[in-house]
């Protein structure tokens, strides 16, 4: 056993807040287990940060408007702030744009390519010549080649749910200006992840086959089955840590090469500020690295991160990389797009002082290892059953009972009672299953130590015994108390709110895990205790309706009201709307068009002018129809020829449900050449 708990939790992009999806499946789990190692004694680094490089943030930068440095300015945060209010005990909580980042993961780099353990390769990639960029996979839409999708990205179609290259696509279309990209040779530096077979067979396969998770070692197994190649660890992009090469102008690093060295960075920006040794945490063998993840990032922690370090030399090998499966919300895909999430900063809000209900009702149903459920009718009924019928009523009968009968001083009882064995064992069952990233079953031991309490006030009834055996109901209360004081110490790594208002009430400090599990007496007789106070309160079925209503409301919301519809187009500035100049007008004549059945050719009062177009809606409208109408028309279209006839604009239409056209027209006559807007 090592001594000391090197702990990550994947760095969450800085591109929207953390929901429960994410709490559940990383942040929570790795949260207990940080302070659980604490309380066994462990020297303990805890580090996160935000991720602020990539696609994800560059996109979103684009559909707000903004730069990328706006985005990550503002979610990192936001990230932040939730993560500290839910008691997220990070030791260092930082950011992939800190200076120490960069230095440190241009250094990394640096490292393997003087120890020559790259290969330089040249391909060609789309360009986008007006944009002066080339294209990240996602930057390019066009026609799957599998379902014909004509939405289809460069990596991915989400219609047919085919993985994609970006030359596979059909017509690809660059979305940065909508112009057709070109392919331009570029060079880049990938890491031969095929040498490092051999090596992570050995330590993976052979070495972890009983004691990491089975989802994690299957992923791995699978992915060594079908052989690895060599991966580019740099990007041509704008956005990210620079290649440190002197010929790499343009380039950045692949934002899975430098987020994972966060890591190592914000190990050192701590230990820096608190006087430790980051090298005791990531290169000696008296340490464990453990990493937390969602299962979408196993092969970044088990092949392609465990490859750099190995390359690089020096450093010890993750002990453990527990993956979580994911969370769905109200049986349903949690999804930042469609806003179907419970989002952490806005729980934080709607319920505050009571981030232990969410960190137990998350916890409890943590997806170990199978996708896993979150209502807000269970969350109900958890509160109210569990921690405010079970855990907070014991607790509180105690705290009342003492100070009735014994004006908060704890009674004389017998120190060598069976039932003081309980909490050992309660104590001792959590190690085991925590040690085994088991959350779950080590909560239901916590739960199990509650129900004891209860069981056994009930059975010895002190509010009775009081009366004609005193010594009895003093007893029985000494040992509820030891049980009480076992759960303000035990509930620590999982409800770390809840536990210091007990140690409070209590009137004790907090002991190690080794002294819990001992047969200590937790509390002495004659040891005078504070005020009881209310730990939980019920949850009211308006609170949960109005939660399910709000939920309810983002699926109406996103309800096609017409399932013909198209789906929006990317989102446009306004500057962009502006740029297109609408005007209402009127039809002086219309007439066909020689041997064309579908054209219409008309002359149009624009306000401005009068000129000629030409539309393709002959088989909507008889041109008699036409005349005197008042329309709307895009008056700046580059004019186009069509049939040797100049058009110049365009008449705005729709199309009925029978196929045919309507104009869309003016509610009231106005004035022709009036801007639409
Ligand atoms: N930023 C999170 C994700 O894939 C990603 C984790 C990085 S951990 C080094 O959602
Ligand atoms: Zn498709």
């Amino acid at each position: 056993m090592s001594e000391r708990k090197m702990i990550t939790a994947a760095l969450p992009y800085a591109n929207g807040p953390v929901h429960i999806g994410h709490l559940a499946g990383v942040y929570i789990p790795a949260d207990v287990y940080a302070r659980f190692q604490r309380r066994l004694g462990k020297e303990v680094a805890f580090i996160c940060g935000s991720d602020e490089h990539g696609i994800p943030i560059t996109i979103r930068a684009k559909k707000e408007g903004v730069t990328p440095q706006n985005i990550v300015d503002k979610y990192h945060e936001v990230i932040r702030k939730s993560f500290m209010d839910l008691g997220i005990s990070f030791d260092e909580y930082s950011r992939t744009t800190s200076k120490k980042h960069y230095e440190v993961s241009q250094d990394f780099f640096t490292t393997l390519y003087n120890k020559d353990k790259f290969t330089e390769e040249v391909s060609e990639q789309y360009f986008d010549e007006q944009a002066g960029e080339f294209l990240a996979d996602r930057y390019i839409v066009g026609t799957c080649p599998n379902c014909g999708n004509d939405g289809a990205y460069g990596d991915q179609c989400e219609k047919c749910g085919s993985t994609l290259s970006p030359s596979e696509l059909l017509k690809p279309k660059s979305m940065l200006s909508g112009n057709v990209p070109v392919l331009k040779e570029t060079k880049n530096w990938y890491l031969p992840l095929n040498e490092y077979e051999d090596f992570l067979n050995e330590w993976i396969i052979e070495g972890h086959k009983d004691d990491w998770k089975p989802n994690v070692y299957g992923q791995v197994k699978s992915w060594l089955n079908d052989g690895l190649k060599p991966r580019a660890m740099t990007r041509d992009l704008n956005w990210g840590v620079p290649v440190p090469l002197p010929d790499a102008d343009g380039k950045v690093l692949y934002v899975w090469f430098d987020a994972p060295i966060g890591y190592i960075s914000f190990t050192q920006e701590w230990a820096e500020k608190n006087g430790k040794d980051w090298k005791d945490y990531w290169q000696n063998e008296n340490s464990d690295l453990i990493h937390f993840i969602g299962k979408d990032n196993i092969v970044f922690h088990c092949i392609i991160f465990p490859a750099m370090m190995k390359a690089h030399g020096g450093y010890i090998m993750p002990t453990n990389v527990p993956a979580f499966e994911f969370l769905n919300l109200e049986n349903d895909k949690i999804s930042t797009s469609r806003n179907w999430a419970v989002w952490a900063h806005e729980y934080v809000e709607e319920f505050p002082g009571q981030q232990d209900v969410l960190r137990f009702t998350l916890l409890s149903s943590a997806p170990e290892t199978k996708d896993n459920n979150f209502t807000w009718k269970d969350f109900q009924t958890k509160n109210n059953s569990e921690l405010v019928g079970i855990f907070g009523n014991f607790i509180n009968r105690v705290a009342v009972l003492i100070h009735k009968y014994y004006g908060g001083v704890v009674p004389q009882g017998d120190v060598n009672a069976p039932e003081l064995e309980e909490i050992a064992k309660a104590a001792n069952e959590i190690e085991t299953f925590l040690e085994n990233f088991e959350f779950r079953n080590a909560l239901s031991s916590l739960m199990n130590l509650a129900r004891f309490g209860n069981q056994f006030l009930q059975t010895e009834e002190p509010w009775k015994t009081i009366k004609d055996n005193p010594e009895k109901a003093a007893h029985s209360l000494f040992i509820a108390a030891q049980i009480a004081v076992g759960l303000a110490q035990t509930s620590e790594p999982f409800m770390p709110f809840s536990s210091e208002k007990l140690l409070k009430m209590f009137n004790v400090p907090q002991i190690t895990w080794k002294e819990i599990a001992s047969d200590k007496i937790l509390i002495e007789t004659g040891h005078q205790i504070n005020t009881a106070e209310l730990l939980f309160s019920r949850v009211e079925d308006e609170t949960i309706e109005f939660q399910i209503r709000k939920l309810e409301n983002t699926k109406e919301s996103n309800k096609k009201t017409n399932p013909n519809a198209n789906p929006m187009k990317d989102e446009i500035q306004f500057d962009d709307f502006t740029k297109i100049d609408l005007r209402t007008a009127t039809i002086l004549t219309a007439e066909k068009v020689e041997k064309a059945d579908k054209l219409l050719k008309f002359t149009v009062d624009t306000g401005v002018d009068v000129r000629t177009v030409v539309s393709g809606i002959a088989e909507s409208f008889t041109p008699e129809e036409c005349i005197g109408k008042q329309v709307m028309i895009l008056l700046n279209l580059a004019p186009r020829k069509i049939r040797g006839i100049e058009s110049q604009g365009m008449l705005l239409l729709a199309t009925k449900p029978d196929g045919k056209l309507t104009f869309m027209s003016p509610e009231a006559e106005v004035d022709n050449g009036i801007e639409v807007s």
